[in-house]
């Protein structure tokens, strides 16, 4: 470790946590790393994490023979919400390969195509909410409408489920809980264990009410699934949406089924994480698109000549938005809403030829530092470019540089769902509307484990073309 460079100034106990910013860990550390270089350490109160932001060694990170998922910071934190649910399971847990396997056919393309028509479905509502905004001259809430609309698209096409999220004025009280439960567990990584009580006493009361109402709120869910007796047949292909496969599907080979207790945190867990990233990933997109005037002219003359005048694109034509795609990718390289990941040793090993790792060991790896890594994305690294991901720049790049959803085994599943929703609304958006900043605006970034422009709001006008 000692080869591990760390902030210079370190303090017993408290170690760097002095001066920390409980509320953007991850911006503090990327700035922290400009400094430090590719491997370095932070301490706060004994623990002690290293963090990786140096393409070389994330790159060796992601060799699935010699390094795996490791349930630690932040993730760690959301075991009481979400258990052995498929993104916090252990990776030696049953229940992990279980439910992988009975869901991972919900992510098929044939299901895919399934939510295709009620993805535009909830877009729709999205843009009624716009028109009305933008005749009235009034600016949207770009965090707090994307935030709606992924909420209302996860719980309708995986578990039949309409939050009537656009009907409210404000968030949906289970939005309010998850956010709670996620900014709660972030405090968590810093504030030592035994000081809990002390300092977030009031916070813990409030943690164990947020996690009392998303328990409730999806059993309701599941109790309304049951006494309709399958509902979802029109998602997700033949097997039904994500809920009916949880409840009803028994694994192809040992025919074993997920428990009633399982299945909730399956459900907490799809909720959640089926629609903060995605929301954070299409506000920061439309942020950029706002300010580089250019840049989404460029994307908008792309969705007028492959989508021409349909008013329902189909499922292929979105996959056909090459340039709106690169848009996307490009935000989540600058904001990789979910900011970093943990790996650990399988066995024994040396990472980068020098840092000795014994089995189990792990280091957490910075995906917001590594996506601005000058090695790889040249001097301009900080500058917002979509043709960094045209086909010859990304065949030109090293592999295991751009990892906004991930590695290996334990890496997104939804990356599919997120990718065709969020192109498929921005192209909506884009071809319906103007979309003007606010000039004072500068990006703020706020920290929930994920992250989220903080905000941000844009004047949007009804374009004569638009259709
Ligand atoms: Mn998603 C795992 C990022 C959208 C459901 N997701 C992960 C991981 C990252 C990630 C990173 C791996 C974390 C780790 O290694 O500890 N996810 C994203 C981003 C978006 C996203 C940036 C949107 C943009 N995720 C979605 C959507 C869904 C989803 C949409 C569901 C519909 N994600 C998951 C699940 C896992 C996961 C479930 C855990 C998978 C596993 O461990 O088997």
């Amino acid at each position: 470790l000692h080869r591990i460079p760390h902030p210079p100034y370190r303090i017993p106990v408290v170690g760097d946590a002095l001066g920390t910013n409980v509320r953007t860990p991850v911006q503090e550390s990327v700035r922290l790393g400009r400094r430090l270089g590719p491997i370095f350490r932070r301490k706060a109160f004994g623990k002690e994490v290293v963090f990786i932001g140096g393409a070389g060694l994330a790159a060796e990170l992601a060799d699935e023979a010699r390094f795996a998922k490791h349930v630690g910071v932040g993730v760690a934190n959301l075991r009481p919400v979400a258990g052995d649910g498929l993104f916090t399971a252990y990776n030696h847990e049953p229940n992990w390969q279980l439910a992988h396997d009975v869901l991972a056919p919900g992510f098929s393309r044939d299901a895919m195509a399934g939510y295709h028509p009620m993805m535009l479905d909830v877009a729709e509502r999205l843009m009624e909410h716009w028109d009305r905004a933008g005749a009235a001259g009034s600016a949207v809430d770009v965090p707090g409408d994307m935030t709606k609309l992924t909420l209302e698209t996860i719980a309708r096409t995986g578990f039949g489920h309409d939050f009537g999220s656009f009907e409210r004025t404000r968030p949906h009280p289970f939005v309010a809980a998850m956010v709670g439960t996620l900014t709660y567990a972030q405090r968590r990584n810093i504030v030592p264990d035994p000081l809990l009580p002390l300092l977030l006493r009031g916070a813990a009361r409030r943690d164990r009410a947020d996690m009392a109402f998303l328990n409730e709120t999806v059993d309701a869910v599941v109790r309304a699934r049951q006494a309709s007796g399958g509902g979802g047949r029109g998602a997700g292909g033949g097997d039904g949406d994500l809920l009916d496969r949880m409840l009803e599907t028994a694994h192809p080979e040992s025919g074993e089924r997920l428990s009633a207790e399982n299945v909730r945190r399956q459900v907490i867990t799809f909720l959640v994480a089926g629609h903060e990233t995605t929301s954070g990933a299409l506000s920061f997109a439309l942020h950029y698109l706002a300010r580089y005037p250019d840049l989404a002219a460029r994307a908008r003359s792309e969705v007028d000549r492959v989508w021409g005048g349909a008013v329902r694109p189909d499922y292929e034509q979105v996959a056909r938005l090459r340039y709106v795609r690169r848009v996307l990718d490009e935000a989540l390289r600058l904001w990789p809403t979910a900011p970093a990941f943990s790996r650990e040793a399988r066995e024994d090993t040396v990472l980068g030829g020098v840092h000795p790792m014994r089995r189990g060991a792990w280091a957490l790896v910075l995906t917001a530092m590594l996506h601005r890594d000058p090695e790889v994305w040249g001097a301009d690294a900080e500058r917002f470019d979509p043709d960094r991901f045209d086909a010859a720049a990304v065949r030109a790049r090293a592999p295991h540089t751009f990892k906004p959803f991930g590695t290996g085994a334990r890496a997104c599943i939804g990356r599919q769902f997120a990718l065709h929703e969020a192109t498929l609304v921005l192209g909506l958006l884009l071809r319906r509307y103007e979309l003007r900043p606010d000039p004072a605006y500068r990006l703020r970034v706020a920290e929930r484990l994920t992250l989220m422009p903080d905000g941000l709001r844009l004047h949007v006008e009804r374009r004569a073309a638009g259709v």
